[in-house]
């Protein structure tokens, strides 16, 4: 099927051609630009047809074998095969596949286990954790005590000893590992063993490094985490929606909490679309993946710094930079537009201690999942970095992002997306 991506488009068209003539410019937009937002990427073929299945037609309340509906026969076939393979690619006891979005799946391992005005040990929203991760303005925030550790100023990496101190001062109920913006490896062993002195719950945010961890290109949090929470579509390549992933000892308490607790009926084209996903997640070929996904990143934050730009924590480790602009003079807001304008996607991020406002900042975060998928390495990384520098260095100069979009659409044809140049 892949409609829109072959020329299938033929039924929505008829229907609803402002709608589906949109669709064609997001494809086109997609095709023609290059991609550097850390959380997004290009999904195979195999899991549009997933998604865009006749499984939408369906409701399957509850879990395979426990459903509130009949006709769930084949359903919950795709249900069992996705839960089996979400634990045998990650070493988890028990897997819940239902959670539609990473914060639901955040909200799932919190309420399994937290009460209202317990306490919670996480990462600041500001130095890279998560809306999810105890901001104010979201439910966590609300709902919870926020004890938020952060990075420290000098290595802008993650003071573990200062954790330490914050948990036997807290004593939160959990622990949160796990970013949204910060470049670095995690140590998840010494996550573990805070939690451990502590007496708190660990749960992992792994929704950024979810692929690097099945391609084994990322330690794997799975072993010393209670819970670990992700989306699918960031580096795992798979379809808009999220799992958990927790010890026996949790499993009953957390799809209690899935269903009926906060979700009602579970999304089963994107159910079919995590089966698809996590298969190929498991194959040789998503370790090759993984690995040039690291390797771009290493490459594209080397050429970065080649050309005088300075990256939070002087580099990365994984999938995702995050770049300070001050020095270019430049805010985060003004210099996401320019590359917009050039051709290049990404995001503007705030960087630890920024002095702009959070719809400002003074930085940028790029990643290397998405521009991977389309065949693109270290060389391409190179040409980018210098599209960067270009557009960056000339922020009044609308010639150089006219001629740099042009050189990025070009890069772009020479890595077709979804078969046409
Ligand atoms: N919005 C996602 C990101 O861009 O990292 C996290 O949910």
């Amino acid at each position: 099927m892949a409609f829109f991506t072959d020329g299938m488009e033929a039924a929505i068209e008829e229907a609803d051609s402002e709608i589906s003539g949109l669709i064609k410019e997001e494809l086109t937009r997609q095709r023609t630009q290059v991609e550097l937002i850390a959380s997004e990427n290009f999904v195979p073929t195999a899991i549009l047809d997933a998604m865009g299945s006749v499984l939408t037609n369906k409701y399957a309340e509850g879990y395979p074998h426990k459903k509130y509906y009949g006709g769930c026969e084949f359903v919950e076939q795709i249900e069992e095969i996705a839960i089996e393979r979400a634990k045998a690619l990650f070493g988890a006891d028990h897997a819940n596949v239902q959670p539609h979005s990473g914060s639901t799946a955040n909200q799932a391992a919190y309420f399994a286990v937290m009460s209202p005005g317990d306490t919670m040990l996480s990462m600041r929203l500001d130095h890279g954790g998560h809306l999810s991760h105890g901001h104010p303005i979201n439910f966590t925030g609300k709902m919870y005590k926020i004890a938020a550790y952060g990075v420290n100023e000098e290595t802008e990496t993650i003071d573990y000893d200062d954790l330490a101190r914050l948990a036997r001062e807290s004593r939160p109920k959990v622990i949160v590992a796990g970013a949204s913006a910060y470049p670095r490896a995690i140590d998840f062993k010494r996550f573990r063993e805070i939690a451990d002195e502590t007496g708190a719950v660990l749960v992992t945010d792994m929704a950024h490094i979810a692929g690097l961890v099945a391609g084994g290109a990322h330690e794997n949090p799975t072993q010393y985490s209670d819970f670990v929470t992700s989306t699918t579509h960031k580096t795992l390549r798979g379809p808009r929606g999220a799992f958990v992933l927790c010890k026996e000892a949790f499993a009953k308490d957390l799809d209690k909490t899935v269903f009926p607790g906060i979700q009602g009926g579970p999304l089963l084209p994107a159910i079919a679309g995590k089966a698809v996903c996590f298969k190929l997640a498991s194959e040789p070929s998503f370790k090759e993946y993984a690995r040039q996904v690291v390797k771009n990143a290493s490459a594209l934050a080397l050429a970065l710094k080649e050309r005088g730009f300075r990256l939070v924590s002087g580099g990365t480790d994984n999938h995702m930079m995050l770049v300070d602009l001050r020095r270019k003079g430049l805010t985060g807001k003004l210099a996401e537009r320019l590359l917009h304008e050039a051709g290049i996607t990404s995001n503007k991020n705030a960087i630890p201690f920024d002095p702009e406002k959070p719809m400002t900042t003074s930085g940028l975060r790029f990643g290397t999942a998405a521009v991977t998928t389309r065949g693109m390495a270290e060389g391409e990384m190179t040409a980018i970095a210098d599209a960067i520098n270009d557009v960056l260095s000339a922020p009044d100069d609308e010639a150089v992002r006219r001629t740099t979009r042009a050189k990025m659409a070009g890069l772009c044809h020479a890595f077709p997306l979804y078969g046409k140049l």
